[in-house]
């Protein structure tokens, strides 16, 4: 049975990959200091509804399905806690058997602030995207080299990392013939926002603990995410264990924003012209790909890295796509072309390499009008729980 850490388990894509890894038989630990949840309370940007904390989701969870996750509650900036959870001093918050659940064979990485425009609000909440993110990602290669240099690093890293080059991005590396001679390398990074900055940090520290102390790292270069509902947890009825749904400009990412505007009526807020052209992914695919890396891990001293996503879009055709889905439920829809409040190419070339994690038997969800009408249907029910006044507030960069 594999023994998987989650670092950042209470989080969008968190708390989905620890149900889904406790229903493939694994034993799942999650830790987490709620900082999603205490910069919404700060920034007055409350999800589309509540959710139970981690001590009752995982109550919740082994109520209804036998199932254990164990829950520490704590922030990965202190050292000293992330070296307890590969020592076997951790102490759990909440535990059906409160004994150390073993060394990890794989940490799945989750644990930063994970938005670009709250990095890019002002110099504080720069200072402490870059401090949280990259001190946590130290933090844990130190403790792994320290006391577990087996286990396998999962870490989520964007396609945000890569940019928009004018030539096709590969998957992780790159070849360069220079004056006659060759060599690979991790293909050039140049990110447009601080948090993504963070992300290319974290590759670089965790590359070097590859080099130095043989680290086995898994990177997962992964493009915005869409969806609430997962498919292979039976459970899934249960609305306490849904996972934290955020429309807000800070939090949300841009399909999920798109349908709760559609609900609303509020013009579709699509930023410059809308030629932004990302690779997206459904949430349940995103849970795939975690798996699908768990049972391929990288040897000592290897680095591998995915593009992880499905599809590209514009954001021009994202908005279309929702629009037309929202007309045929009914709903007036209108897009609204906004200047845009951020930096960054809105007309470029996008060619991406993301054959790995297809190779690996990743099994695609892609943005159907059936996909689209799920979402409307699962986010109709918290209807009345939207404010209009979160959808943009316009963070320049
Ligand atoms: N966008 C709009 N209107 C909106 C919101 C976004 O046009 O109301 C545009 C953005 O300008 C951008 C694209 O949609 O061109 C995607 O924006 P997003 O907010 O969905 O995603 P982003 O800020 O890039 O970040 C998200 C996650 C982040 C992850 C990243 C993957 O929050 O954690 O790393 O997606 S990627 O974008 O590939 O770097």
């Amino acid at each position: 049975m594999d023994n998987i850490l989650i670092l950042g388990g209470d989080g969008y894509l968190g708390w989905p990959t620890a149900m889904y890894l406790s229903m493939k038989n694994c034993k799942v630990t999650v830790v987490d200091n709620y900082l999603r949840r205490n910069l919404c309370n700060q920034l007055y940007i409350y999800p589309l509804y509540n959710i139970p904390d981690l001590i009752q989701r995982t109550t919740l969870w082994h109520k209804l399905t036998g199932l254990e996750i164990k829950v520490v509650i704590g922030n990965l900036q202190n050292s000293e806690l992330m070296r307890s959870l590969f020592n076997g001093t951790v102490k759990y918050d909440w535990a059906v058997t409160n004994q150390f659940s073993g060394i990890p064979s794989a940490v799945v990485h989750y644990a930063e602030m994970p938005s670009a425009p709250y990095s890019m609000i002002d110099y504080k909440t720069a200072d402490f995207t870059i401090s949280n993110n990259l001190i946590t990602t130290n933090n844990l290669m130190w403790a792994v080299k320290d006391f577990s240099p087996d286990t396998h690093i999962v870490k989520l890293g964007t396609m945000g990392e890569y940019g928009t080059p004018n030539i096709d991005i590969e998957e992780g590396w790159l070849e360069i013939e220079h004056k006659g001679r060759k060599d690979k390398f991790l293909y050039p990074r140049q990110a447009s926002s601080l948090y993504h900055t963070t992300k290319i940090m974290d590759t670089d520290l965790l590359w070097f603990g590859v080099r130095m102390w043989n680290l086995k790292v898994t990177d997962l270069m992964q493009g915005p995410v869409y969806g609430l509902e997962i498919e292979d947890i039976k459970v899934k009825t249960d609305e306490n264990l849904y996972t934290i749904f955020n429309y807000d400009e800070i939090f949300g990412t841009v399909i999920n924003r798109f349908i709760v505007q559609a609900i609303v009526g509020y013009p579709l807020t699509v930023y410059g012209a809308g030629g932004q052209t990302r690779g997206y992914i459904n949430i349940n695919d995103t849970l795939q790909c975690i798996y699908l890396s768990i049972k391929n891990p990288s040897a000592n001293g290897e680095l591998k890295i995915y593009n992880q996503f499905t599809e590209t879009f514009t954001v021009k055709e994202l908005a279309e796509r929702v629009k037309s889905m929202a007309g045929k439920l009914g709903y007036d829809c209108k897009i609204s072309l906004i200047k845009n409040p951020r930096k960054e190419q809105e007309n470029h070339y996008y060619n991406v390499n993301h054959k790995g994690l297809l190779d690996l038997g990743l099994k695609p969800h892609y943005l159907t009008e059936e996909a689209l009408e799920r979402m409307f249907k699962v986010v109709e029910k918290f209807k009345e729980n939207i404010k209009l006044d979160i959808i943009f507030k316009g963070i320049k960069w």
